[in-house]
């Protein structure tokens, strides 16, 4: 079965997807009646190139090679058709990446406050997908960020990204790894890539159920 196909069977089927706005503060959060899903991890793990893969399009969320690219919290609208063809709306948001070495301190404080700012007062929040990446062992920054997820009880996956880049033969046990590493049960933890296109089912079926 094509990933294209994989796509399309799935629960949920976007319809269209259009980008808000960007904000710091609470204050600056949009305004909106639906649920927010967002987007968590390390610089450079890709977590705008997996918001564009969700939504089929290229560049809606800004791809950079240059790691600290988003800085800000980036939130987007989605309309969905659910799989009884009823429609459907969520927010992805897009928040900025950590553990880029070339920050300064003062920056890295202003980032922790602006995400622990978007966990504690987004009250339409309601889960998180947490992304890793494969090639990678467990690394302390993440646990702290899964901790912080957990400490504030709120749902999230953990999407291990760039799976492209190693043989499917490792994945099960990359993923085993990495799962026993982050201290994540291995149920909650699914492989991903943006340039293949797999993996796009198990997330999206995730985000339909925590915002049911
Ligand atoms: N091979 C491969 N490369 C990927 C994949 N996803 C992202 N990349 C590449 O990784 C780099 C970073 O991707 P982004 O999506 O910008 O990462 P990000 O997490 O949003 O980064 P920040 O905004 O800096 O926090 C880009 O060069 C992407 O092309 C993937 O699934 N496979
Ligand atoms: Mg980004």
């Amino acid at each position: 079965m094509s990933s294209e196909t994989l796509w399309q069977i799935s629960m949920m089927r976007i319809v269209e997807s259009k980008f808000i706005k960007s904000a710091v503060k609470p204050d600056g959060y949009p305004a909106s009646p639906y649920a927010d899903i967002a987007f968590v991890g390390k610089s450079n793990v890709g977590k705008s190139s997996l918001i564009n893969t969700l939504l089929n399009r290229k560049a809606i969320a800004k791809v950079s090679r240059t790691p600290g690219k988003t800085r800000l919290i980036n939130f987007f609208e989605i309309h969905f058709k659910t799989e009884e063809n009823k429609d459907g709306f969520v927010n992805f948001v897009d928040l900025p990446g950590y553990g880029y070495a070339k920050v300064s301190k003062t920056e890295r404080t202003a980032w922790k406050k602006m995400i622990q700012n978007y966990f504690e007062h987004r009250m339409s929040l309601k889960g998180i997908i947490a992304l890793v990446d494969i090639r990678h062992s467990a690394d302390p920054k993440d646990i702290v960020m899964l901790k912080m997820l957990q400490d504030e009880d709120i749902p999230f996956i953990v999407i291990a990204t760039k799976s492209d880049k190693i043989a499917k033969s490792k994945l099960p046990a990359c993923l085993e790894k990495l799962s026993a590493g982050l201290e994540v049960n291995n149920k909650n933890i699914y492989s991903f890539s943006s340039l293949k296109k797999t993996g796009i089912e198990d997330i999206l079926n995730w985000i339909d159920n925590q915002i049911l």
